[in-house]
């Protein structure tokens, strides 16, 4: 189902385009009606998790990126300020554990969801995949569940998996034009972080016209400057987390 995407305007279009349709569906009412049944599901799916997130207490972050932005640095950052907050994360990933053992140690409860076990190989968590893994997960016992979603900037946008908020951290080297290219995923979040600032005296990266392309696609999203690798502006985002958790902000 990754080859499908949602438009805002709730049309759907195939990763094969119209030209080279390979999807088997001969016709335009045929195909709308299987989209419309994947995203269906999808989305009752997705109600089921927010209704056993709610039940439990647990607020789910679902954390976006395209690959290598630093998702798995931050998390490991943030994992190491959150005393006091039980977390669990749930990561997402097409192949391998790398991510998963890289967060191992950390005093967090790991679920890792392989989207190639039976899924396809998908570039996105997917509300059924999220679903699979909350037996896995400890959720009475939770306050907060980050999740880790597969790098990319377009598919994981389109699937809502059950989350409350969602973040995207973005690395300062991929330049000032990505909001306006991919904008669904910008438009997605109410948080951007920006990230790897310890590399800008090495960029050309021009933040303004980044922060005007974001304000162009999403005027509403906060925005947060940090560095994964030196642990610079790591606090906020974590004060941004704990605000989230009332429980935990108390304690
Ligand atoms: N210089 C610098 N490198 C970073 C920062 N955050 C992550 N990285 C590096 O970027 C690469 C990808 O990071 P990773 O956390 O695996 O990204 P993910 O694919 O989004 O999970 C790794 O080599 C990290 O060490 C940062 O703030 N500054
Ligand atoms: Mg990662």
């Amino acid at each position: 189902m990754g080859r499908f995407h949602r438009h805002d305007d709730g049309t759907a279009h195939s990763h094969d385009g119209g030209a080279h349709d390979h999807s088997g569906y001969a016709t335009g009412a045929q195909r709308i009606q299987v989209l419309e049944r994947i995203f269906g599901e999808n989305d009752r799916t997705a109600a089921a998790n927010r209704a056993d997130f709610a039940a439990h207490g647990v607020h789910a972050v679902n954390v976006m990126s395209s690959p290598g932005a630093g998702k798995t640095t931050l998390l490991r950052q943030t994992l190491r300020r959150l005393d006091g907050v039980r977390v669990g994360v749930l990561e997402g990933d097409i192949h391998t554990s790398i991510d998963a053992d890289r967060l191992g140690g950390l005093g967090a409860a790991i679920a890792l969801v392989n989207t190639s076990n039976g899924f396809g190989g998908e570039c996105h968590l997917d509300a059924p995949m999220v679903r699979s893994a909350l037996p896995r997960l400890p959720l009475a016992d939770l306050d907060l569940l980050l999740i880790e979603n597969v790098g990319n900037l377009v598919c994981p946008a389109e699937f809502d998996v059950g989350e409350a908020a969602r973040a995207m951290v973005y690395a300062v080297t991929e330049g000032e034009d990505k909001p306006l290219k991919y904008p669904v995923m910008f438009r997605s979040v109410e948080l951007v972080l920006i990230n790897k600032i310890d590399l800008l005296p090495y960029l050309d990266f021009d933040l303004d016209a980044f922060l005007t392309n974001l304000r162009a696609v999403n005027p509403d999203t906060r925005t947060l400057r940090l560095s994964a690798r030196t642990g610079e502006g790591v606090d906020a985002w974590v004060d941004w987390l704990r605000a989230q958790v009332p429980a935990a902000a108390a304690a």
